[in-house]
């Protein structure tokens, strides 16, 4: 599948691009029978809200499920990657964050570069993060919430850590309300199977979801084989460890 040209402007100028129905009724509803068991292991992959109830994400999809390992190689998620950044792609990635109903935290404001970079040791602002809905997502049950445009300015980071003590570079208030104040927000809405791509330097965050409907988004990390970490041996579910490029599937590699 590839971007039309007008996709591309849209995707430079705002930094995001949404990609709805990029995924059939039947697709997702395949994708979702296997979400309940994988939620279900007790594993460093299974990392949880903060009060230790509710899973928060589940990492290393592709290593625990055939189908989300097919997922990662959708044709629908990464020729359009492949064609954004015209080099070959390593899987980075490969989770849900699944944001419960009544218990789903929110995530602080961040852009994934200043992650990637300070903590991973990742060179350049190139990787893309590839999201696909597996829930309808509205704005009552915690969608993300994009700075349009913000990728273009200079968004300053700070060294924070997550409830499970994990190190992240998240955006100072006062950052966030001077970027805002220029970019406005937008949440990123709509139903099952929509498709999202965004990039490295978008400013993002989302809030807890207080609604009783759970929000289940699947999203892939893909960075360039030449833009891998300069650190060596990070943890897997930090960043995956196997560099080698990413091939497409068949469209209908879901159904196989
Ligand atoms: O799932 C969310 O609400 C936020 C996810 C996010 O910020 C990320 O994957 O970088």
């Amino acid at each position: 599948m590839r971007l039309t040209d007008e996709q591309r402007v849209d995707l430079d100028r705002d930094g995001y691009l949404v990609l709805p129905d990029l995924f059939s009724p039947q697709e997702i509803g395949v994708l979702r029978v296997s979400v309940p068991a994988l939620m279900a292991e007790t594993c460093d992959d299974n990392t949880r809200e903060a009060d230790g109830a509710q899973v928060r994400n589940m990492l290393g999809l592709h290593r625990r499920d055939p189908l989300f390992g097919r997922l990662a190689r959708h044709p629908r998620l990464l020729e359009p990657a492949l064609q954004i950044l015209g080099e070959d792609v390593y899987l980075q990635q490969c989770k849900i964050n699944a944001k419960a109903g009544f218990g789903g935290g929110g995530f602080d404001w961040h852009t994934d570069f200043a992650t990637h970079h300070s903590r991973d040791g990742v060179p350049r602002p190139l990787a893309l993060n590839l999201h696909v809905f597996l829930d309808d997502v509205s704005e009552f049950n915690g969608p993300l919430y994009f700075a349009p445009g913000s990728h273009k300015l200079d968004v300053r980071a700070e060294r924070s850590v997550d409830g499970e003590k994990w190190e992240l570079w998240t955006i100072p208030d006062a950052e966030v309300a001077r970027v805002i104040g220029t970019t406005g927000l937008v949440s990123i809405t709509g139903g099952r199977g929509t498709g999202v791509i965004f990039g490295d330097r978008l400013l993002h965050g989302s809030p807890e979801n207080i609604s009783p409907w759970s929000r289940w988004i699947y999203s892939s990390i893909v960075n360039p084989v030449s833009n891998r970490p300069a650190k060596l041996g990070l943890p897997r579910r930090q960043h995956e460890q196997d560099f080698s490029p990413l091939v497409p599937l068949p469209d209908d590699c879901l159904a196989a």
